[in-house]
């Protein structure tokens, strides 16, 4: 476990690299176990891998002083759960499209000052681009076709290097076709690090959650990407409720979670139990006199929220959207005699945003 004394360790700033620290992180379903080290970190890679629950982090190589990773765009076969089945016990597969054969796509995570060389190859059967929304970048590199770049044919790989000069909690998203393919689950974290970090800003756990929503009907496997207003699933990380991967943390440990919203829907962001601090809004830490206590925000679309709290309580606490409806899975389905579904919802779990942190 990260405990105080590996804090303390981390802000002393001594100790040389942990090679097999850094191997761990890459490749990490969920948890922050890949954390679990006491050794001190390095100035180099001096911070708490975060944890995607039930995303991987994309593993990147050195060339000379730059972070390669290569991302792909593809179609992405994943499994809602289905209620024609009250109980919510089997599953229906979704055809959506995301990177490197997840949704959504793995964590980039990198540290400020650092040089990103991503490599994106299409293999979808229509153009795209990536855009890194909300990093400070060369108006080539920004992804928007036809203000900074052709779109990346099917087949072709794009390239796009750039410095990271900030640090914050950052997505990717395609730019092109944006509604359909976004609705179609192509996004993901992009996380740099501060490279010098206050004391204020070192946690235990570093968590994050990406919020989307989908219209799936019955019979159908495909989303429904022209739908403007109504939605019937409710996402974090790619997955509907009860299926999300939860968080775990040790009682005293500090505890940071960072939620994206790319839906088209705000999200009133709960946790049971605790009062957090709003420590980021999208942008990078926030200095301490700009933290705000609170234990339920709005976040919308395009928003970032980062949360910070100390563990204080033992328990499986309760952390998902407020909006009830996101928080049941196929709501709007059609009661049918024996079927099952909305009239039968009473015996349903909870599903949609809807997950927990366990404080042992
Ligand atoms: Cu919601």
């Amino acid at each position: 476990m990260i405990n105080k004394v590996s804090r303390r360790s981390f802000l002393s700033g001594l100790g040389a690299l942990s090679i097999p620290l850094l191997k761990a992180q890459t490749g990490k379903a969920h948890g922050n176990e890949a954390a679990v080290d006491e050794t001190p970190l390095s100035r180099n890679e001096s911070y708490l891998p975060v944890a995607t629950p039930g995303i991987k982090t994309l593993p990147y190589t050195m060339d000379g002083g730059v972070k390669v990773f290569r991302l792909i765009a593809e179609p992405v076969i994943t499994q809602f759960q289905d209620m024609s089945d009250p109980h919510g016990m089997k599953r229906r597969p979704i055809m959506g499209w995301g990177y490197n054969g997840s949704i959504i796509g793995p964590t980039i995570e990198a540290v400020e000052g650092d040089v990103v060389r991503i490599h994106v190859e299409n293999r979808l059967k229509e153009p795209t681009t990536v855009h890194w929304h909300g990093i400070h970048l060369p108006i080539e590199m920004d992804g928007v076709p036809g203000f900074s770049q052709q779109p990346i044919e099917p087949g072709q790989t794009f390239t796009y290097e750039f410095p990271l000069i900030q640090h914050g909690t950052y997505f990717y998203h395609p730019h092109f076709m944006g509604a359909k393919q976004v609705g179609l689950g192509m996004s993901g974290f992009f996380i740099i690090h501060p490279k010098d970090p206050k004391p204020y800003q070192i946690v235990d756990r570093d968590y994050a959650y990406f919020l989307q929503v989908w219209m799936i009907h019955p019979g159908s496997p495909i989303p429904d990407t022209m739908e403007m207003t109504e939605f019937n699933y409710f996402t974090m990380n790619g997955t509907p409720g009860p299926d999300i991967v939860p968080m775990t943390a040790k009682l005293g440990e500090k505890v940071r979670i960072r939620v994206a919203n790319l839906s088209m829907m705000t999200h009133p962001i709960h946790l049971h139990g605790h009062s957090y601090k709003i420590t980021e809004h999208g942008a990078g830490f926030l200095p301490p006199h700009q933290h705000i206590l609170a234990n339920t925000e709005n976040i919308s679309a395009a928003e970032e929220r980062t949360f910070e709290f100390t563990a204080e309580r033992k328990g499986k606490w309760l952390f998902h959207c407020h909006f009830m409806h996101h928080t049941m899975n196929d709501m709007h389905r059609i009661s049918i005699p024996g079927m099952g579904g909305h009239a039968t919802h009473a015996g349903m779990d909870m599903g949609g945003m809807h997950t927990w942190i366990e404080i042992t």
